[in-house]
């Protein structure tokens, strides 16, 4: 192969940590998707949802004087079904993840999972009132059983519509209905879709993605916030807890193990393993302190926030973690694993384990999980770890890390803002009206090896702070912040505007909330709703001002999340990459504008980050004004709290006097 321009380190990424053993995989002569992503350029005709693949006439490229498939599919139908496709996809997998977590529930519930048990009891009764499950004074056991299988009729609901449906605001759901886009039931909706999508089926562009709105409802409403709910019920509700975010996180002298993947089955009770006497003991009589675990992708998200597990980093990072030889295993379950890591792995000591029935990755050593017999097949895994450690042989651990305060579900940003006695929105809503707080934006999502790595979440984030916009996380996105410092308390007087600074001062939160991870976007869905039933921001979700945006994007969950937060009524922006549906300019009429009219929420696709920034803003403005609400203006704001003791400690007895009481 030609050798293409490869980017420096420093072009690669904006994460110091990152550059540093991009350097050393430099020195080293250790391939990494940064360079495969440099070395391989993408198909221009797939990158705009061009080539159908649907059937064995084809692979047909609709590009140059080529309009239709050898079947007659048009265009616009070929671009719409890829697209579908990625949605169902995406759907899919998070789905999938909330169905293992339903089974998880049942066995703990009838006893066949002992390693688990009910943490949250408060949470399972709230949900077993959404499924209308009877609570009363049954056994707890009883009623999470019940609840377990409620979710589980979920997915293969017969008749109706998801029952989760009802916690959006009346007016959304009456959208929903009014279009035929209510989701009946998870699976359904997902194999909907790929049926619609087959060769020879569904032809009609906007009725394909009528489909892809209702089946990433499915995921959003359905999937993802199953899995959220769930996985609090099994494991707790997060709330905020101090940690520590990158690779700087690995120790030296302690064994360490990197969770990576998505499901907290299996990394919630290697967290209790590690702490296991036995297990410490063993990883001492190996010459090691004890055993670290860090945290990669959505995995490291749940375990940070209920554990406070540190971040090693995001999903960009998982390569180079094992770069700096001090990994001595790395356990991944499902998504977002890279295949590139095998060869790694092997040119240092690194055990790569995956642990899940649906996942293998040929040359990486398999040990299958079983939530019947966690904790014991979790210590398996931490003596294969151990049993590593002797064999490491140079190791590089970049020291950079930083500090960060995770765990903000909705159920906490409730609980902080409105205190025990009523715990409400209200606050956050009165600071949006008076405009301390210009808007909300959502960066979530991946990283992507063809952009600079973090540059992107790096740049929006800051300029929205600047602007006054309270931003939540997840996922990636929100690892990238945690990395840059953005979630302390105190990063609120470094980079939020004056306004906002105000708020999270009162407050004490950081400018930038990490709510979790990647189905946690279902947390999202549930503040909107909230903030909606507080009143004074509209009567739907479409109404707030408040934008979405996956900056780095690169899986097809991101973009199911992306297709039902637009069919919850949000903007939203895909952020870095080509537009994926731009080789039809109908399909992204039908995304944006369509989208818009239909449902009140538009999806674009916008390379530059500072257009994202602009529209965005632009955006919020426009919502604002349409609630006439007072125009945004920062000069109002930030005489406040410790800003202003700040300014009158430095003013003469007199003056400071008549500043502070108005007295001479
Ligand atoms: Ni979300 Fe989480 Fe990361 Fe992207 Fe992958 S880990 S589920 S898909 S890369 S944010």
């Amino acid at each position: 192969m030609a050798k293409k321009k490869v980017r420096t380190p420093q072009e690669a990424s904006r994460d110091p940590a990152a550059v540093a053993l991009l350097e050393r995989a430099l020195e080293i002569g250790a391939e990494t998707c940064f360079y495969r992503a440099d070395e391989i350029t993408p198909c221009p005709i797939g990158a705009e949802g061009l080539c159908c693949r649907f059937c064995a006439m084809g692979p047909c490229r609709l590009v140059g004087d080529v309009d239709m498939g050898v079947c007659g599919a048009t265009i616009d139908t070929v671009v719409a079904r890829n697209f579908a496709r990625a949605v169902a996809a995406g759907s899919a997998s998070h789905s999938d993840h909330a169905r293992d977590l339903a089974y998880t529930l049942l066995a703990a519930a009838e006893g066949h999972a002992p390693d688990y048990k009910i943490r949250d009891p408060y949470k399972l009764f709230e949900v077993a009132r959404y499924l209308g499950v009877k609570v009363g004074d049954r056994p707890i056991n009883e009623i999470a059983r019940d609840v377990a299988l409620a979710a589980l009729g979920e997915f293969g609901r017969v008749q109706g519509e998801l029952l989760y449906l009802k916690r959006a605001p009346a007016k959304r759901q009456k959208i929903w209905r009014d279009l035929g886009i209510a989701p009946r039931a998870i699976d359904r909706e997902v194999v909907d879709l790929l049926h619609r999508t087959h060769a020879g089926n569904d032809q009609d562009a906007e009725h394909l993605l009528d489909q892809a709105m209702r089946c990433a409802l499915a995921d959003g409403w359905g999937g993802s916030m199953l899995a959220t709910d769930i996985t609090d019920i099994l494991f707790g509700t997060p709330a905020p807890v101090r940690s520590e975010a990158n690779l700087g996180v690995l120790r030296e002298d302690m064994v360490n193990v990197i969770i990576h993947g998505h499901e907290p089955t299996l990394s919630e009770i290697i967290v209790a393993a590690a702490q296991d006497p036995e297990i410490i003991a063993y990883a001492q009589s190996k010459g090691a302190k004890g055993v670290n675990l860090a945290g990669i992708c959505c995995t490291a998200n749940e375990v940070l926030m209920r554990e406070g597990i540190p971040l090693a980093g995001n999903f960009l990072q998982q390569e180079l973690a094992i770069l700096t030889g001090a990994v001595d295993a790395m356990v991944v379950d499902v998504q977002c694993i890279m295949e590139g890591l095998v060869p790694l792995a092997q040119r240092f000591h690194t055990a790569l384990i995956t642990t899940s029935p649906k996942v293998r990755v040929s040359g990486a050593v398999h040990i299958e999980f079983d939530e019947h017999r966690a904790l014991e097949i979790a210590k398996q895994i931490l003596r294969t770890a151990i049993d590593r450690f002797p064999q490491r042989s140079e190791v590089f651990i970049p020291d950079i890390r930083a500090q960060l305060v995770p765990g903000f579900s909705h159920e906490y940003i409730n609980y902080a803002l409105g205190g025990t006695y009523r715990g409400s929105f209200r606050p956050l809503n009165d600071a949006i009206i008076a405009g301390r707080i210009r808007g909300v934006v959502a960066d979530i999502g991946c990283n992507n090896a063809r952009l600079c790595h973090d540059e992107n979440h790096y740049y929006v984030v800051a300029e929205f702070l600047k602007n006054d916009v309270l931003v939540v996380q997840t996922g990636c996105g929100a690892i990238a912040s945690a990395k840059k410092g953005y979630m302390t308390p105190e990063a609120a007087l470094e980079y939020a505007g004056p306004g906002l600074r105000e708020v999270c001062e009162a407050v004490g939160m950081p400018p930038v909330l990490h709510l979790g991870a990647c189905v946690d976007n279902s947390r999202i869905l549930t503040v909107l709703s909230q903030m909606v039933s507080e009143t004074g921001l509209g009567d739907d979700i479409s109404d707030i001002p408040a934008v979405g945006m996956a900056s780095e994007w690169m899986s097809e969950k991101a973009l199911a999340i992306a297709t039902y937060c637009v069919a919850s009524g949000a903007y939203v922006i895909m952020g870095g990459v080509r537009n994926p549906v731009a080789g039809s300019p109908y399909v992204n009429q039908l995304i944006t504008e369509g989208w818009e009219k239909k449902v009140g929420g538009r999806l674009e696709f916008l390379e530059d980050p500072e257009e994202i920034v602009r529209r965005s803003l632009a955006h919020i403005d426009r919502k604002r004004a349409a609630l006439g609400l007072e125009e945004y203006n920062p000069a109002k704001w930030g005489k406040s709290g410790d800003w202003r003791i700040r300014e009158v400690l430095e003013l003469p007895l007199e003056e400071r006097l008549q500043a502070v009481y108005g007295r001479r």
